[in-house]
């Protein structure tokens, strides 16, 4: 049951990734990376890099295991409530993986579920030439039976902060994700790196029985129960259970944290009394934080987005003239009914506070930021450090790349679907999509939702239209996306409730952003609104560009793009999927695993 990935798999990786770079490695300076000098890395690297075509070849590979249990009854880290939670080594969230610029990173997991197969997506990392290490089950691989092994292989080539999550239907959501950071240079000095700063939605069920539910006619998602920061809070019900999450910096010390949002459903506006904070990232792309303002009091989280921050400690003495007791209250609020300007927190916030000799264990006393000072929506003018424009000329937007998304009934009203021009996706966990290319068969159902990229293109335009109210924090694999533009959030004051916003070309067009738009790999589509976004046809595979709500994607709101598919098999050995391919049909053949109709499967 063992799939391995063969030496030569990664030799050819190496050689088409950079020539150039791949006959030397990198080697760090002493004087490199220093916190008066985060923008410096190694010989020849730093932060004006292009990692698209430039990655400090290491030649190191660091290697973790990854065992994944399930847990019966396991109580939530709040302490409130126990149920079933599948967990990587025990831990929720799953341990931390790190790495450097250009090592490479070898990831065993073991799944020692009881029934479930899993698969396991590395978000936002490029997999150039190595779609087939994406791990999303379906697609390009089979799901990893349960007792089965997979090592998944892949370089880092861009660096920050990320995370690994499961891509098999909504099990995420159990606990089947943690935080991975790759260190490399920063657009802005720091002198503690306080790591990741998972904030996410828990709920007092699984993952499995809530989608189980919505899969039905007239549901709505269940409320979280409760906000966690760093994988616990205390009970919202209960303050004496579990136990806040915090933060300790040291008076006057600029300090790095990594905020992500791994949740199942919701998104946040992220901000902490008393402090602005500097963002040096969004996503896997450093910020230019020299020729635009990235200080800010408070930002929008939406699903799957990072963003790596700087936040500048007070010194002791600004902590004893403030009216505060050196203790401040990290919020995560949500706008109500999305709604701008009516923010609160529904849930127990986290703590920042400070390591010096005043210091106390009482609560903050400040209550921090009004609600209508919170940024509630997602920021789309961030400027990269490395820039890219975009051919104008290139631009066009027809039928053919235009995507539409909808909650659609079947024709019975027995089941509903997130549908994208009509079709909600269905992947055939049996038969991913790269098993189709290495047949060279294009007989896929129509619901694998498949788009193939024309070949002669060299940027590849997107429009999504929304025609639900619901905004969806829309993730792309194998690349980052430039936003082109987007109308404004449905809930926007100015804008009457409810009115679709269809892109109109002659109106729309010359508000599109072509110079060095922002560049990411998740981003929000507006309700009742639209968004346009381009990447580069330059990553042979089946790529998938779906909602991050698990709910949504589970019931069907995703495409995949099938790219440079003349070139799959030569940037990759896709015989390396067959051993797990074979282990999960025996599997299949002796336990048929659960797969509704309208589960997508990832
Ligand atoms: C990781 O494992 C590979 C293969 O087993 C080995 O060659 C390599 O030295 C290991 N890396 C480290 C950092 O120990
Ligand atoms: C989990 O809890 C349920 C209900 O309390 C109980 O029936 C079951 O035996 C427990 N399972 C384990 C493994 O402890
Ligand atoms: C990855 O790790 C596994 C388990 O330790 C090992 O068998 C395999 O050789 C490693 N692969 C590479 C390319 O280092
Ligand atoms: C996964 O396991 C859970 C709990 O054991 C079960 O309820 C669910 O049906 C399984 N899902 C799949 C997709 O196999
Ligand atoms: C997995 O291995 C365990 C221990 O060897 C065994 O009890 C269990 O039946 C196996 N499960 C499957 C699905 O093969
Ligand atoms: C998050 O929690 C882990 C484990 O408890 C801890 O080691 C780490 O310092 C925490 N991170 C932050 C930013 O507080
Ligand atoms: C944060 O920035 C705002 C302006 O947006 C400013 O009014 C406020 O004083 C700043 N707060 C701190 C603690 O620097
Ligand atoms: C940011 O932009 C400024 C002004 O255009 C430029 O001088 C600088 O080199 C850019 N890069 C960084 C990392 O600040
Ligand atoms: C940047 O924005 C912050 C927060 O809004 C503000 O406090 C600061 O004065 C601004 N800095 C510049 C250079 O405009
Ligand atoms: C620390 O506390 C002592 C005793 O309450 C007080 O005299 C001193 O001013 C405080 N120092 C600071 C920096 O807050
Ligand atoms: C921040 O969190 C604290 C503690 O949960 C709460 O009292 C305060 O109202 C929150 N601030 C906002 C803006 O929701
Ligand atoms: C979440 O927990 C369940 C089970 O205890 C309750 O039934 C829900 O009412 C609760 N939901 C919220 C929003 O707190
Ligand atoms: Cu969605």
């Amino acid at each position: 049951m063992l799939s391995k990935i063969s030496v030569m798999g990664l030799l050819q990786a190496l050689m088409v990734l950079n020539t150039a770079t791949a006959t030397l490695l990198a080697r760090r300076q002493s004087s490199c990376n220093t916190p008066e000098n985060r923008a410096c890395w190694v010989d020849g690297f730093d932060i004006n890099t292009d990692w698209e075509t430039n990655t400090p070849l290491t030649g190191r590979t660091v290697n973790y295991t990854l065992v994944l249990e399930q847990f019966e009854n396991y109580t939530s880290p709040d302490g409130s409530f126990k149920h079933d939670a599948m967990l990587f080594n025990r831990s929720y969230p799953g341990p931390t993986i790190t790495a450097d610029w250009g090592d490479w990173i070898n990831v065993t997991v073991v799944n020692k579920l009881k029934y479930n197969g899993t698969s396991i997506h590395w978000h936002g990392i490029r997999m150039l030439n190595n779609n087939i290490n994406d791990g999303v089950n379906g697609v390009t691989e089979c799901p990893i039976p349960p007792n089965g092994t997979k090592s998944y292989v892949f370089l880092a080539q861009q660096y920050g902060t990320t995370w690994y999550h499961s891509h098999h239907s909504s099990q995420y959501g159990n606990g089947v994700f943690g935080p991975l950071v790759i260190n490399g240079p920063a657009s802005a000095n720091y002198d503690v790196d306080l790591g990741p700063f998972p904030i996410n939605d828990w709920y007092n069920d699984s993952a499995d029985r809530i989608l189980s539910r919505l899969q039905r006619p007239n549901q709505v998602p269940p409320s979280a129960n409760n906000t966690f920061f760093n994988g616990t809070n205390v009970d919202p019900s209960d303050f004496t259970k579990g136990k806040y999450a915090k933060v300790v910096l040291t008076p006057g010390l600029k300090h790095r944290l990594r905020l992500i949002n791994p949740s199942v459903d919701y998104t946040f506006t992220f901000s902490i009394v008393g402090h602005n904070f500097t963002v040096i990232s969004n996503d896997l792309v450093p910020l230019n934080t020299t020729n635009q303002n990235t200080t800010l009091s408070s930002i929008f989280l939406g699903i799957g987005q990072r963003y790596d921050i700087i936040i500048q400690g007070k010194s002791e003495e600004e902590i004893a003239a403030e009216e505060g007791n050196g203790n401040y209250w990290i919020n995560a609020t949500q706008p109500t009914n999305n709604v701008c300007g009516t923010s609160q927190n529904p849930y127990p916030a986290a703590i920042l506070t400070y390591d010096y000799p005043n210091a106390t264990d009482q609560l903050p006393i400040v209550e921090g930021l009004k609600p209508d000072d919170l940024r509630c929506e997602d920021t789309t003018d961030f400027k990269p450090v490395v820039q890219r424009d975009i051919p104008r000329s290139a631009f066009n937007i027809s039928p053919s790349n235009t995507l539409s998304v909808n909650l659609t009934p079947n024709d019975n009203n027995t089941q509903v679907f997130w549908t994208v021009n009509n079709t909600g996706l269905n992947v055939i966990w049996e038969k991913p999509i790269l098993e189709f290319v290495r047949e060279n068969s294009t007989s896929w159902p129509a619901e694998e939702n498949l788009l193939e990229i024309p070949a002669e293109s060299e940027w590849s335009f997107w429009l999504i239209e929304n025609e639900s109210v619901l905004p969806h924090p829309m993730h792309l694999h194998g690349h980052d996306f430039v936003v082109i533009g987007r109308s404004p959030a449905y809930s926007n004051p100015t804008r009457p409730e409810f009115e679709f916003q269809h892109f109109d070309p002659v109106v729309d067009t010359p508000n599109l952003n072509f110079t060095n738009p922002t560049r990411r790999d998740a981003t929000m589509l507006p309700g009742k609104g639209w968004l346009i976004v381009a990447f580069q046809n330059d990553n042979p595979g089946a790529w998938l560009f779906h909602c991050h709500i698990a709910w949504h994607a589970s019931m069907g709101l995703s495409v995949q793009f099938l790219e440079r598919k003349n070139e799959i098999s030569k940037a990759m050995n896709l015989t390396l999927i067959e051993d797990n391919c074979k282990a999960w049909q025996t599997y299949v053949d002796t336990n048929p695993p659960w797969h509704p109709k309208n589960d997508s499967g990832i």
